[in-house]
């Protein structure tokens, strides 16, 4: 299990981009929300940490998980923004609900993405139980949220590339 092994929010900083002009929409759940607001506040300051502008991180809170790939396609709407970070944690429960809320997740963050040649980025934690979920939200699994973020400024940064070239090339 790659968990098993190292902390997950490690990575070669001189590698990301700048985030200085690029803007961005997070997206928060409120269910378990000790967790998604520690998701969130590694989120936020590894955005910071690499430049971005806090005028241009945009954030709003949906009721749950499910909630958040319309959140995320409203937020895509408003803002123009460079990439859209979902934040969020399904923890298994008696029922097979969460199968459903973290299937709808990945698959609607994923279809709008290509849709609309935007990144949403999946920053869900789906764990089996609190303790988990606490692994992975600042604790020894390191922070999804600073994952999610990292993803965001990379995935942004290809996408602005992609206009670069576009205009550069002068049809
Ligand atoms: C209903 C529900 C349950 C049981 N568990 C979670 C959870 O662990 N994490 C989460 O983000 N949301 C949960 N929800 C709420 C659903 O995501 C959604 O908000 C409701 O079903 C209303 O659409």
């Amino acid at each position: 299990m790659a968990s098993a092994l190292s902390n997950l929010s490690q990575y070669d900083e001189t590698t990301i981009p700048d985030a200085s002009d690029m803007i961005f929409s997070i997206v928060v759940s409120e269910w378990n929300p000790d967790i998604t607001h520690a998701l969130y506040e590694g989120c936020y300051d590894t955005l910071i940490k690499h430049g971005a502008k806090p005028e241009n991180i945009h954030t709003t809170q949906v009721p749950g998980s499910f909630e958040l790939p319309i959140g995320a396609r409203l937020m895509a709407g408003q803002h123009n923004p460079d990439a859209i970070i979902c934040l969020g944690c399904v923890i298994k429960g008696e029922t097979n609900h969460d199968d459903y809320i973290n299937q709808a997740v990945a698959s609607g963050l994923a279809s709008m993405a290509v849709m609309m040649g935007r990144p949403f980025i999946f920053g869900l934690l789906t764990t089996f139980n609190e303790e988990q979920a606490r692994d992975r939200a600042g604790g020894k699994y390191g922070n999804k949220g600073v994952e999610a973020a990292v993803t965001g400024i990379r995935m942004a940064a290809l996408k602005k590339q992609g206009k670069t070239e576009k205009k550069t090339i002068g049809f």
